[in-house]
């Protein structure tokens, strides 16, 4: 059998893989420990020319190889900060309004993908099979193939794929599409976004789609899949459990003064629904008197993508309505909202979960929200808190005992906050207990072989 070649925007790095990261790191790095291999990608730094094109640079952990380049300013301001973060990202999460288009930006998207294919060639073995993630690398194949390159590779889409009347706002929506049938299998995190791709390929490609999903498109023949990513929820529960006691989550115990705990977790992003949520927050205090000074909303946001000006507006909104709901209900020693704008230690955050009563994950569109399945897993299961989960991220599909919830339904989540802040121990068990099995039934392992013995039978 091969080796395993992973291809992502970013690299985590050796110290990263091995510690505690989580999310889709671990089920990269612990294929890659299984398979042996490479980890390619971009290393995050911006660097000169003559840097970048000496690259890659290769650092061994065991049987694992990370192979890091740098971008250029140029190549990170057009394919990173430009086509991926201010057109792709925005339109696949239904946010046309919040998309730019510039041409030489995808030109540059174009040509750092076919420069990224062509540093890796040099390392890819004839048995090998390639697994490139997310939309930053949607034209990797396309690079790989023209470097001549016929090994297996495989696609999967982090972010939902948005119905085809919203993609076509992406101008080269057709290049794109065309570029991603020349993967050997593309693989989605949600039924909804498998057919919409389906969609496209029926009604804007001309193209067929076969019972069993396989696709015929220019001229190519590729399968796709649903593939759920998950958690390792027994490793959460662990070091949830395990941390306990540390300083920090007790500073946080103690600071509550026996109020009740609604905890939130996102990268600072306009996808996460932060402002509706906290409009549902202060909706609670002004319907429900009884919880003024009797409820504490910690929403922990580390900031992402500075640099794309979309991103600096949200921040300042958010720091806007905290400010605003603060005002009106703090008092003396009671302050509402805790907005922190930083990001925690992995295991900081578990524990932190696992304080409280709700987990409020209520993002506008999400291909699947690992948070949510993050915060079931670091529940207590005697005493468990109550998810209360948007309809639209991908996670909704499976955890059958949250909550489920509209974000743009202020008073709806709202109701949803009270039923879950009151909710009796039984059905919080019962409800825990169905979120746990769906965490169990498809882990991040699940995940990632199946995905990868898809791949292999291609
Ligand atoms: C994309 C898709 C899909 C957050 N704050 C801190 C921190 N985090 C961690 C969380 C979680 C991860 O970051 C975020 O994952 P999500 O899935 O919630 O969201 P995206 O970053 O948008 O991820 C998404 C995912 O890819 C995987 O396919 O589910 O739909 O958008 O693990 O815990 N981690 C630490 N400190 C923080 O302050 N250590």
């Amino acid at each position: 059998m091969g080796r395993l070649i992973a291809v992502s925007n970013r690299v985590a790095t050796p110290t990263e893989a091995k510690g505690s990261v989580g999310g889709l790191a671990v089920g990269i790095f612990s294929a890659l420990k299984d398979m042996g291999g490479i980890w390619f990608g971009w290393s995050g730094d911006v660097v000169s020319e003559a840097v970048a094109n000496a690259g890659p640079t290769l650092e061994d952990e065991g049987p694992v190889t990370f192979a890091t380049v740098g971008l250029t300013r140029r190549d990170y301001d057009q394919y990173y900060r430009g086509f991926s973060n201010a057109t792709l990202w925005p339109v696949f999460h239904y946010r046309n309004d919040l998309a730019a288009y510039e041409r030489e930006e995808y030109a540059g998207y174009r040509r750092v993908n076919a420069w990224l294919a062509h540093k890796l060639v040099t390392l890819i073995e004839p048995d090998d099979i390639v697994w490139v993630h997310d939309f930053h690398l949607i034209p990797f194949a396309e690079s790989l193939r023209r470097e001549g390159v016929h090994n297996r590779v495989g696609f999967f889409l982090h972010t939902p794929f948005p119905s085809p009347q919203i993609l076509l706002n992406v101008p080269p929506h057709q290049e794109l599409i065309k570029s991603l049938c020349c993967y050997d299998l593309v693989g989605f995190q949600t039924d909804t976004d498998r057919v919409a791709f389906h969609d496209y390929i029926v009604r804007y490609a001309g193209g067929t789609v076969g019972d069993d999903g396989e696709v015929q498109a220019y001229g190519r023949r590729l399968r796709t899949g649903v593939y759920r990513i998950g958690v390792f929820p027994d490793e959460i529960a662990q070091e949830a459990a395990r941390n306990e006691s540390r300083q920090q989550v007790l500073e946080l115990k103690h600071s509550l003064e026996g109020r009740k705990l609604i905890m939130s977790v996102d990268r600072l992003d306009y996808s996460k629904g932060l402002i509706e949520r906290f409009r549902a927050f202060e909706q609670l205090l002004e319907r429900a008197p009884q919880w003024r000074e009797n409820v504490t909303f910690v929403q922990v946001a580390p900031p992402t993508r500075a640099d794309v000006e979309s991103y600096k507006n949200i921040q300042q909104n958010l720091e806007y309505e905290a400010g605003r709901i603060n005002g009106r209900y703090s008092g003396l020693d009671y302050t509402p909202i805790r907005y922190l704008n930083q990001r925690f230690p992995r295991s900081h955050l578990m524990s932190m979960c696992r304080e409280s009563q709700v987990g409020f994950v209520t993002p506008l569109r999400d291909g699947m929200n690992l948070v949510a399945k993050e915060y079931v897993a670091a529940q207590n299961p005697d005493d468990p808190g109550v998810l209360v989960l948007s309809e639209f991220a991908g996670a909704a599909a499976e955890l059958c005992g949250a909550l489920i919830v509209n974000p743009h339904d202020i008073v709806g989540m709202s109701e949803a906050l009270e039923r879950a802040l009151s909710m009796p121990l039984a059905e919080r068990k019962q409800r825990h207990e169905a979120n746990m099995a769906a965490l169990r039934r498809n882990d991040l392992g699940v995940w990632r072989d199946t995905f990868l013995a898809d791949l292999r039978g291609c």
